[in-house]
């Protein structure tokens, strides 16, 4: 395809690209200043087929910044802002980046001693345009143009290897179920560093479509622009709809371009579904993951009432099958479609063996289909937990805390939340005589892990329920009784 940045500035030059803080940029004004930036990027050294990271929030900046490093034809590796330093250490190191760009506001970080070129991005500003520079004509369908990392049960976290095509589908199969118009535009406050932000921006290349972003995700702000922008669209996942509903006062309606919010990221309760239906928010539920360049299934509006509890039904271009059903039509959900990632960055063998030998690629997730393919899920084949949108793998906080003195054993389990959906709590067993201190042990992780990973309570037992082979029964812990340290 054509580079969809040069094009969309050609098709569609006068049309708003972005909005910013009130302050609008055409697609011909995004093209100039991300053009300049990608010429500077170039005369500071980063060229075509590199590999560079990028740890920003949703400023102005990172967004040029990002779209910028695109141009220039570079594999982006985009880094979670709220990672530890080893944790970054760990990405930073597995992708072999040559530099990371760094958002000026975040200036001091977990980043400050992992060793790694880096540069700030007003730096680049005040370089140079380099005269050899050219952006890349086309966009080829099996190029990787982003990178994610997951984490997982065992060993190391996996960078997800997003092509120009995995994009590309995934937004024809949202504008197909959605029906994107001229009048669209889409609020972008969830990360650009996950595939729920930065696909918003994909998104608006391929649709010509105006993005309102937001730097810093403030339900007071949020609310003013969907009150009085025209905004049509917003992303969100489960813990943010809430903030955004608790802020809304008596008697405030969005605006009359408002279409819906479109909901992800992880499960939500009828509470808050019903919340929305009384306020007359229009909410599409929907199902995706990193590995599938954002959501594949979507529950339409018109199926929204009959349908509770589903996230919809697989996208035109998905094909979604369970597999290994019980008696109740329980299985493994499994998805082909040309959205499916490319593999993983290192570990090709793990990606290989996520797939099926016809080409499926296992989630981990269960469901099952009704009779008229609506997708319930139902859980997880893992222990993976969702806090606020941002999956913790109880295993790496485990293996974390598997060197502590006087600890014997620990093993973590999600508890429901209001706020976050669940968060994680850590149950332990301590050696003989020994005496640990909750406080010590979350400070301890939070030295080490992000802090939405660290467990917020530990909570003593006498023993650990477990099989007779020996193997930890978690989805017993919850039954236990416990003493708080
Ligand atoms: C909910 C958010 C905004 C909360 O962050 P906030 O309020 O900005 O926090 P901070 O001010 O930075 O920190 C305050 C304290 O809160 C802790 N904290 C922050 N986040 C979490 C969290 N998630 N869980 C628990 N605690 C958290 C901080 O650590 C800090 O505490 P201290 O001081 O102790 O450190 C933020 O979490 C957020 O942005 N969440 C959303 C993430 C997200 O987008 N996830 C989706 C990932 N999945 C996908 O992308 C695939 C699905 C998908 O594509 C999709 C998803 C949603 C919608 C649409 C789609 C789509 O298909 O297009
Ligand atoms: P990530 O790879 O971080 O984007 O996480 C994707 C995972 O989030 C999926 O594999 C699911 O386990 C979970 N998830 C996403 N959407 C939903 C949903 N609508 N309901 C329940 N879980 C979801
Ligand atoms: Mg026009
Ligand atoms: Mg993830």
């Amino acid at each position: 395809m054509e580079n969809w940045l040069t094009k969309r500035a050609t098709l569609d030059p006068n049309k708003v690209a972005l909005i910013f803080e009130y302050t609008d940029f055409t697609f011909t004004e995004l093209n100039s200043t991300v053009q300049l930036y990608a010429s500077k990027l170039y005369q500071h050294g980063i060229h075509q087929g590199d590999r560079v990271a990028i740890f920003t929030a949703n400023s102005f900046n990172g967004y040029i910044a990002t779209l910028a490093l695109q141009q220039i034809g570079v594999e982006i590796v985009f880094l979670n802002t709220r990672l530890s330093e080893s944790e970054l250490s760990f990405q930073i190191a597995d992708s072999g980046v040559t530099d990371c760009l760094i958002d000026d506001n975040l200036k001091h970080s977990q980043l400050d001693n992992v060793s790694v070129s880096k540069t700030m991005m007003s730096k680049i500003l005040s370089m140079p345009a380099s005269e050899e520079y050219e952006p890349v004509k086309e966009f080829k369908n099996d190029d990787v143009t982003s990178i994610m990392y997951t984490s997982g049960t065992s060993g190391r976290p996996k960078g997800v290897l997003q092509t120009f095509g995995n994009h590309f589908y995934s937004a024809i199969g949202m504008s197909l179920n959605l029906g994107i118009t001229d009048d669209d535009s889409w609020v972008l406050s969830v990360p650009l560093f996950h595939i729920s932000g930065f696909s918003i921006m994909m998104r608006s290349l391929i649709y010509g479509m105006p993005v309102y972003l937001i730097e810093k995700f403030d339900e007071t702000y949020i609310n003013r622009i969907l009150i009085n922008e025209r905004a049509s669209i917003i992303s969100l996942v489960p813990t943010m709809l809430k903030r955004i509903l608790n802020n809304l006062k008596t008697g405030q309606n969005f605006n009359d371009n408002f279409r819906c919010v479109f909901l992800g990221g992880g499960p939500i309760d009828n509470w808050t579904l019903l919340r929305c239906q009384m306020l007359e928010i229009p909410v599409i539920q929907s199902y995706g993951m990193t590995e599938t360049a954002s959501n594949v299934v979507a529950l339409n509006f018109k199926d929204a009432d009959r349908k509770v509890g589903s996230s919809g039904q697989a996208l035109f271009p998905v094909n979604l099958r369970i597999t290994n059903q019980d008696e109740e039509g329980i299985g493994d959900i499994e998805i082909k479609a040309p959205n499916v990632a490319k593999g993983y960055l290192n570990q090709p063998d793990l990606f290989a063996a996520k797939m099926t030998d016809d080409g499926f690629y296992r989630t981990g997730d269960l469901g099952y289909l009704d009779k008229e393919s609506f997708l319930f899920i139902k859980g997880r084949k893992d222990d993976m937990i969702i806090s606020g949108g941002e999956n913790i793998y109880p295993e790496e906080v485990e293996n974390i805390y598997g060197k502590i003195e006087g600890l014997e054993s620990i093993a973590v389990i999600g508890v429901d939340d209001d706020d976050w959906g669940q968060i994680p709590v850590a149950y332990v067993t301590t050696d003989k005589d020994a005496f640990l201190n909750g406080q010590d042990l979350i400070e301890y992780g939070r030295n080490r892990l992000a802090h939405y990973k660290v467990p917020r309570e530990f909570r003593l037992v006498e023993a650990m329920p477990l099989t007779s082979s020996g193997k930890l029964l978690r989805r017993k812990l919850g039954n236990l009784d416990y003493q708080k340290i």
